[in-house]
């Protein structure tokens, strides 16, 4: 296996698709250059350092991504939960009820950012997270170094790599994805057969949302 090999998400050849990487191209990020900025409605701003993100409580779990050209792996992240974070800003987000949140990442010159909207409850209701780590190492920079943003329960072109911006917003918008490929806005993962490549076997996921039985 070559250095560029072991960067991937494992089994990164069996996956049936080409919606597996960074559309926009890998970023390089100076780790110490690189800042998370979020943005409530009314203008006000936070930022993060590395540093300051890795100092807040975080949780080591084993869930399973899926992406919507029907492959999915589960992997052991670390990260931040997102309402951790909010809270942790001062972040009052009753204020925020039926808002949603604009993910964009840190991108390339040559390709721009790429850009998700998810919705806010729905995401603090998943459990989503800012994970940093994956199965013990820190992110490889094709993995989303320094930090990426997963929902478990949305298909993962939600879900933003290489995250450098959130904003929370009213209205959601059509993601890349979503206008080129008409994949649905909200992004549920859909029951249906899955290529698991961490089994390396065929499994049928039964209810919409999170897959958490196998
Ligand atoms: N910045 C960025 N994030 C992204 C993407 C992307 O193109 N750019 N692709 C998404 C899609 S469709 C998938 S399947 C996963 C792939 O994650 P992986 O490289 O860890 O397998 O990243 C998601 N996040
Ligand atoms: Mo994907």
């Amino acid at each position: 296996m070559n250095i560029e090999q072991q960067y991937q998400t494992p089994n990164f050849t069996k996956k049936p698709s080409s919606l597996r990487y960074y559309q926009e191209g890998v970023p390089s990020v100076e780790p110490t250059q690189w800042q998370l900025q979020i943005t409530e409605p009314d203008g006000l701003k936070h930022e993060l350092t590395l540093d300051q993100l890795h100092q807040l409580p975080h949780t080591t779990t084993l869930r399973r991504m899926v992406c919507v050209c029907n492959w999915t792996i589960k992997r052991e992240w670390t990260g931040v939960l997102l309402r951790d974070l909010f809270r942790h800003h001062g972040i009052d987000l009753t204020q925020w009820r039926g808002h949603h949140f604009k993910q964009s990442s840190v991108g390339t010159q040559e390709k721009g950012v790429y850009e998700s909207w998810v919705e806010l409850d729905g995401a603090l209701e998943r459990d989503a997270m800012l994970a940093w780590a994956v199965d013990g190492s820190p992110l490889p920079p094709q993995q989303g170094f320094p930090l990426r943003f997963i929902d478990f329960g949305l298909y993962n072109y939600k879900n933003v790599k290489g995250l450098a911006r959130i904003d929370i917003t009213p209205n959601a918008q059509l993601g890349h994805w979503e206008q080129l490929a008409g994949y649905s806005l909200d992004g549920t993962i859909k029951p249906k057969r899955y290529w698991a490549v961490d089994l390396r076997q065929h499994r049928f996921a039964a209810t919409p949302g999170e897959v958490t039985s196998w």
